[in-house]
């Protein structure tokens, strides 16, 4: 008798438990295998760090990495590096790209972190949506660039502390919109907020929460990069904290909004779908810390380059794919009620 069969239970993937369906059985992201693709050493002046880079694709074909950068005081300022092909031979400005201007916008006196970029048709322009750091926490900034030299800057948009802000791209019934992170005696959950101009925002609504209890996105998660349009709703990617004895755990989990009403979450996965494994993630300023703000969509309108900080650190690549992440939704989310 084959002793195998004897003590293995017989594998039928159809049975697994939705919760117990955590790991899919092929990886959703494949990390580049050069990783990190970016880090302190490629800088042309001294920093302590590279990490959380916000991710444009120009219409001359380059990838652009508006990178945060932590100096070696440890403020943070923004960085541009460009690539050909979004893999390597960066071209990273000599210069800080956008600094913190505390005497004019007296909330960036700690530094500005974290940019989400947005590609806004009606105005061709990317909206750049920051942290500043200012003396009362985090709030989320916002500024209006054509050419990444040049920088309007529309101030605070959100007070602190909020953070983790992306743009939608176009407007709904008129309005403009903002998913944003803030942290209000309800916790940390997702909101979305409307303006008719970019200035005055109004309409606030929790639109995903942090799960409670167990769970891998438990008490406090936030938005990553800008969410995807697809034919069924904007794909986000989101992150989730695993507080634990040793610290905390970013990991990063999928959920779909509405295209028309993104208000409105339509799918929500049960177990998160990327997190810290390799020694660049697991190891560095922060341990233990994955943090996309930014992707570009391949000309098959299907293939992601998820641009990730590292272990708060450096610059990693994973591939992905929207079809891929849509049919593992389907496949691992429950109705989102039945999981607080
Ligand atoms: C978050 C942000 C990120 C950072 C992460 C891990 O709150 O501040 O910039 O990467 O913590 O330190």
């Amino acid at each position: 008798m084959n002793s195998k069969s004897a003590t293995t239970p017989p594998q039928d993937s159809t049975s697994t438990h939705r919760h117990q369906a955590a790991e899919p059985e092929i990886p959703l992201f494949t990390r580049y295998a050069a990783n990190p693709i970016l880090t302190s050493r490629d800088w042309p002046y001294p920093i302590n760090s590279v990490f959380n880079a916000g991710v444009a694709q120009l219409p001359n074909g380059e990838t652009l990495l508006l990178c945060r950068v932590e100096d070696r005081r440890g403020i943070s300022h923004l960085s541009v590096a460009r690539s050909n092909n979004g893999i390597d031979h960066w071209r990273i400005d000599e210069e800080p790209t956008l600094e913190a201007n505390p005497r004019e916008y007296p909330e960036e006196i700690w530094g500005i972190e974290d940019p989400r970029i947005t590609y806004i048709p009606e105005l061709e322009q990317y909206a750049v949506a920051y942290t500043s750091f200012s003396r009362g926490g985090p709030g989320v900034s916002l500024a209006l660039t054509r050419d990444f030299h040049q920088f309007e800057r529309y101030g605070v948009v959100m007070q602190p502390e909020d953070k983790d802000a992306a743009l939608l791209p176009r407007r709904f019934g008129g309005l403009w919109a903002l998913i944003h992170r803030p942290v209000t005696s309800l916790g940390a959950h997702m909101w979305i907020s409307y303006s008719p101009d970019l200035r005055h925002w109004g309409g606030h609504k929790i639109i995903l929460e942090a799960r409670r209890g167990g769970w891998w996105d438990a008490n406090k998660i936030g938005l990553c990069s800008p969410p995807m349009e697809t034919s069924k709703g904007w794909l986000t990617i989101y992150h989730g904290v695993r507080q634990t004895a040793s610290g905390s755990i970013y990991r990063l989990g999928l959920a779909l909004f509405d295209l028309e009403r993104p208000e409105i979450c339509l799918q929500r996965g049960d177990s998160w779908m990327f997190g810290p494994e390799t020694a660049y993630e697991r190891g560095g300023d922060v341990k233990d810390v994955v943090f996309p703000c930014g992707q570009t969509i391949g000309a098959d309108g299907d293939t992601i380059h998820l641009y990730y900080g590292a272990a708060d650190s450096s610059i990693a690549l994973a591939t992905g794919s929207i079809r891929a992440l849509l049919a593992w939704l389907d496949a691992n989310s429950s109705p989102w009620d039945r999981t607080r």
